[in-house]
């Protein structure tokens, strides 16, 4: 069986992008958006004056005094803008076979796509052709077999005497289509990556950015990989990474930790008896460049939807009440931006859920209390007043009957919808800048991100991928606390 073919995609500077939108007149110049002190991007114009992701703001505006800011803190404008990308692209994959990695980055699975172009291919004697984008009509692209679209990851390109090169850079030319088609269209560059499985495709479209697209035949993977430290291929990470290390050198200073090195030290019983038999056998993997992960489509509506906060210390009432007004707000916007298309409530959840964790109880220890969502939430009543229903009514009930003695200290509350239903109704809805398109309705229930598992067992971990920086205090979805963490430590 031909291995299959995927294409990452990332969008360029995504939150600057998204900015722009909204004010053209960032266009032209250098800034950056920040949360809480942090910047958590810069556009290119920034970036080559210096400014750096994640740099602290006072530090990016010692570098460029007269740097635009841009607050970032409300992330619902980026959601949306991730949300209606995500949709644009899928229709344009057969089956819809597209799965979401954090805000800004997307998984195509377009091996069938390719396959059947093969044959068109093969037709045309190996020369110009028409690739067909649909099997019912005759949408598409004309398309050439004799060169990649785009750059590649290591000295060579792939080869064309070969079947699966051939399929690599036919699915180089359909990837150059989707961005064109994304670009000229939704108005967002992006960068990509093009190999024959997700952490190639995303580690070759890191490869040359922005706004270019990068293709990776995995016979080079071993010699794209050797010289890279370990930490750096998706699914590692730091934690990971210090296992491995500890355990061949004693240390983590100092050491040799490219994969060129850690292979031949490391073989796949080694990494079985560190990890476990599953995560020792996708480790091993992920080093020699062969890890098969599929790409998990993501279904329309989300299983649950959950936010929370964590705490030195939290141990009064007011204190309470007020941080669940806090979250209960957060959770009400995301429902709103996640279950809603155009003022109507597309799909409902049933049960509302309140957890908590002693300051005093082990890590990972929760306990929670659930009840049904209150009718309120679907009203057309206002915000604030929705919020405060919820708190009064439903919340701190629950809390009383999570914390029955008069004395308590927290460290952490976690509010969460779950048992999320499609409503009847939706069949058709209307995306978010009015185009009409068909949702299927036969699609699952969501599943969750799965890919990056190095904070999978992190219980400050929400749900929905949040994580709060326990230094800085800044909220990041789990697919940029890595990158955030190192922000924190001394160069
Ligand atoms: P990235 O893809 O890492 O960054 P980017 O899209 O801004 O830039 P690039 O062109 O290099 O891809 O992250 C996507 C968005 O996620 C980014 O625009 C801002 C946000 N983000 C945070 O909020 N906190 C973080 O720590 C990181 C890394 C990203
Ligand atoms: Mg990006």
């Amino acid at each position: 069986m031909s291995k299959p073919v995927i294409i990452a995609l990332d969008w360029d500077a995504f939150y600057c992008s998204v900015e722009e939108h909204f004010d053209p007149r960032l266009r032209n110049v250098a800034f950056a958006v920040r949360q809480k002190g942090i910047v958590c991007t810069c556009n290119y114009a920034a970036r080559a004056l210096g400014v750096k992701k994640l740099q602290s703001l006072a530090v990016a505006l010692k570098t460029v005094s007269d740097l635009i800011v841009v607050n970032g803190e409300d992330l619902s404008r980026y959601r949306d803008a991730s949300k209606e990308l995500w949709m644009f692209v899928r229709k344009m994959v057969w089956g819809g076979k597209v799965e979401r990695l954090g805000l800004d980055e997307l998984f195509l699975d377009v091996s069938d796509m390719i396959e059947y172009n093969l044959e068109f291919l093969r037709e045309s004697q190996y020369d110009d052709f028409f690739f067909r984008l649909s099997r019912d009509d005759e949408t598409g692209f004309s398309c050439t077999s004799a060169a990649v679209a785009g750059l590649y990851a290591t000295q060579n390109m792939p080869d064309l005497t070969t079947e699966d090169g051939l399929r690599l850079i036919l699915a180089s030319q359909l990837c150059q289509h989707v961005r064109s088609r994304i670009f000229t269209e939704k108005g967002y560059t992006s960068s990509g990556g093009i190999s024959t499985g997700k952490v190639l495709a995303k580690m070759a479209g890191a490869v040359h950015k922005p706004n270019v697209q990068t293709v990776l035949d995995p016979v080079f993977a071993s010699e794209f990989l050797k010289e890279k430290d370990i930490g750096c291929i998706p699914g590692i990470g730091r934690k990971y990474r210090a296992n491995i290390l500890n355990s061949v050198y004693g240390s983590v200073d100092d050491v040799d930790a490219s994969v060129d090195a850690i292979i031949r030290l490391v073989d796949e019983t080694k990494l079985i008896g560190l990890f476990g038999d599953f995560l020792g056998k996708k480790i091993y993997h992920l080093l020699h460049g062969t890890d098969t992960t599929p790409v998990n489509p993501t279904p329309d509506i989300p299983t649950q939807i959950s936010i929370e906060d964590t705490f030195g210390s939290l141990k009064t009432l007011p204190d309470v009440r007020s941080v669940l007004h806090e979250l209960m707000t957060l959770l009400y916007e995301r429902m709103q931006i996640d279950l809603m298309s155009f003022g109507t409530w597309t799909a409902h959840a049933r049960t509302i859920r309140l957890s908590l964790r002693y300051r005093a109880a082990a890590y990972g220890v929760r306990t929670s209390k659930s009840d049904a969502v209150p009718s309120v939430i679907y009203s057309a009543a206002e915000k604030e007043e929705i919020v405060r229903a919820v708190v009064n009514k439903t919340l701190m009930p629950l809390f009383h009957k999570l914390v029955a003695e008069p004395r308590f200290d927290l460290a952490l509350l976690n509010v969460a919808v779950v048992n999320i239903e499609k409503q009847p109704a939706f069949a058709e809805i209307t995306g978010f800048l009015g185009k009409r398109q068909r949702v299927n309705d036969e699609t699952e229930l969501p599943k969750r991100i799965e890919f990056e598992t190095e904070d999978g067992d992190d219980e400050d971990d929400d749900e929905e991928g949040y994580q709060t920086c326990e230094i800085c205090g800044q909220r990041s979805l789990r697919f940029a606390v890595e990158a955030h963490r190192r922000f924190h430590e001394p160069e």
